[in-house]
């Protein structure tokens, strides 16, 4: 007899920063969401696709969830709560060294009204003592009915084995989605975006990660040469951004170009050459047309 082919929606959910994007990416085996130490590095909500023998999961990675003030937040938080409709299994990661608080309250008031499971991912486990998870799991478990609970380390893979044949098992009988080969729905281009904006994410600081948009303006694929030929342009607020941005003798513009070309290279599987530039647009993240136009938008 033919074994059954499971299938379905699995969402990542879970504040800001607590590692919802490194997960996704170590269960798929390939950088498809960028991360970085600072929250909100996630804008867009990001399709997985993992291939079991007899199933696939479609992993949801989301924004943070968290107070939304200005457009492009708001996009973000609509982004995640999208999540919660129409999966069949939620994931909600916190991290193993913060408790409880009102961020995680918030989210858990939400997750009530689910009818899908709800399971507690404790992630970076790496970064505590394993006595210290009890209590974790004892506070968290008062305050609310998971299906199951598990700690894991995106970082270092512990866990992840486990987590995946909770979610197989958890899937209902369904049909096959996408093709075997695919490991996301997202373009090509827009990961390309995404691994630029990461290397500026992860390189600067205070409200320039927050203030920048990055738009891939050509790409041409020269097959008979192995080679990529893509520009992208760095939307930036201010002047004094796009002074650090570009560096002094244009520096930091070279290195953002080298360390985004490494990770592009590798993702294409070919030669690339990248040239970026940076322009100052003061209202970009306010800006219904811009905000469409870089794929901040429902519309
Ligand atoms: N030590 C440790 N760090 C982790 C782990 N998972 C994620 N991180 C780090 O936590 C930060 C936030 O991760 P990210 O995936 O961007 O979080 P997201 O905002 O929830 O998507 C990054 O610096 C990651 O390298 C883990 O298991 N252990
Ligand atoms: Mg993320």
């Amino acid at each position: 007899m033919k074994e059954m082919f499971r299938s379905g929606f699995v969402a990542l959910i879970g504040r800001p920063n607590v590692g919802k994007s490194t997960l996704l990416n170590r269960i798929l085996g390939q950088k498809i969401a960028i991360t970085s130490n600072k929250p909100q590095t996630t804008r867009n909500r990001i399709l997985g696709i993992h291939h079991f023998t007899s199933g696939q999961a479609l992993f949801i990675d989301t924004p943070g969830i968290h107070k939304a003030k200005g457009k492009l937040n708001r996009f973000m938080v609509d982004q995640a709560l999208g999540a919660y409709t129409n999966t069949d299994v939620i994931l909600f990661l916190i991290e193993a060294k913060a408790s409880l608080g009102p961020d995680d309250d918030y989210i858990l008031n939400l997750l009530e009204q689910s009818r899908v499971p709800v399971y507690l991912l404790i992630n970076k486990i790496d970064q505590v003592e394993p006595q210290r998870l009890l209590s974790k799991i004892k506070q968290y478990s008062e305050r609310f009915n998971f299906h199951e609970v598990l700690p894991l380390s995106a970082k270092t893979g512990d866990g992840v084995a486990q987590l995946l044949q909770l979610v197989e098992a958890a899937l209902p009988e369904g049909p096959q989605y996408y093709p075997e080969d695919l490991v996301t729905d997202q373009p090509e281009r827009f990961i390309v975006a995404e691994l630029v904006r990461e290397k500026i994410m992860r390189r600067m600081n205070e409200e320039i990660p927050y203030g920048i948009a990055v738009q891939i303006e050509t790409f041409t694929e020269k097959p008979e040469k192995n080679l990529v030929v893509i520009q992208a342009l760095i939307h930036v607020e201010r002047d004094s951004h796009k002074r650090i941005i570009v560096g002094k003798g244009g520096q930091m513009i070279k290195t953002l170009g080298q360390e985004a070309r490494r990770d592009i290279e590798h993702l294409l599987g070919a030669r690339v050459f990248l040239e970026l530039f940076v322009r100052v647009d003061k209202d970009w993240s306010q800006s219904e047309r811009m905000l469409r136009e870089l794929g901040y938008s429902q519309k």
